[in-house]
């Protein structure tokens, strides 16, 4: 798909750009595939970055004892089942799994690939506004959506940005697709914005997996 096409033409759009930090691409929770996006997304950003009125690069930023690390937990291995319970409700739970250590603040692999950063120049890519969203700090919270944790009881303030800057469409890549990159755009979705995932420019960590989001158009660019 090009990006002359009807989607870009009405209204701001801003591209999501999530987690594409080195733990995930090759590092201690490694998405398979997921080196091989950072060469489609640079180009990508490098010929239609001026395209989109905003462009966000969300992070896992983890402190190295956070709740969905198998090692925060006695006797629990990464990916085991773990079932999140709200403080505020112990009946409001969400069911996934816990991970290896990954994203610490502070290490390597939570940075972001250089090959994608090096591209922001001043603040900008191609002149459009970049920004930095890092989610997860909370040693107690879990998130997979950029917008808010998995018990939906706290946010970050890109929904507040997205308004701000009067954007209507927002197209979604990165890692993983699976989890942030799903729930980020289901987020998206709810939040009434047009919302499209770039399925070329992400990798799933589930191999079994399939995209299927009424409502979340999928597409190729
Ligand atoms: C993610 C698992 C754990 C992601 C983050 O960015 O998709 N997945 N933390
Ligand atoms: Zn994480």
């Amino acid at each position: 798909m090009s990006l002359d096409s009807e989607q870009l033409k009405d209204g701001k759009s801003c591209l999501l750009i999530i987690d594409m930090q080195y733990d995930f691409i090759n590092g201690s929770l490694k998405v398979n595939g997921g080196e091989e996006i950072v060469p489609v997304i640079s180009d990508f950003l490098k010929k239609n970055g001026n395209q989109f009125d905003l462009i966000v690069f969300t992070k896992d930023d983890h402190p190295s004892n956070h709740i969905s690390f198998a090692s925060s937990h006695k006797d629990k291995k990464p990916f085991e089942e773990y079932a999140y319970v709200s403080e505020k409700d112990p009946n409001h739970t969400f069911k996934s799994c816990l991970w290896p250590d990954h994203c610490v603040v502070g290490t390597h692999g939570n940075e972001i690939h250089s090959d994608l950063t090096k591209l922001i120049d001043n603040g900008k890519i191609n002149n459009t506004k970049t920004l930095v969203v890092g989610k997860g700090m909370d040693p107690k919270r879990e998130y997979y959506s950029c917008f808010n944790d998995v018990l939906e009881e706290h946010n970050t303030d890109i929904l507040d940005v997205l308004k701000k800057e009067n954007i209507s469409n927002v197209f979604v890549c990165g890692l993983a697709y699976d989890y942030c990159v799903l729930n980020s755009a289901k987020s998206s979705k709810k939040f009434g914005f047009n919302t499209y995932v770039i399925d070329n420019m992400t990798r799933k960590i589930d191999p079994n997996w399939e995209f299927n989001e009424p409502g979340i158009e999928k597409i190729q660019m």
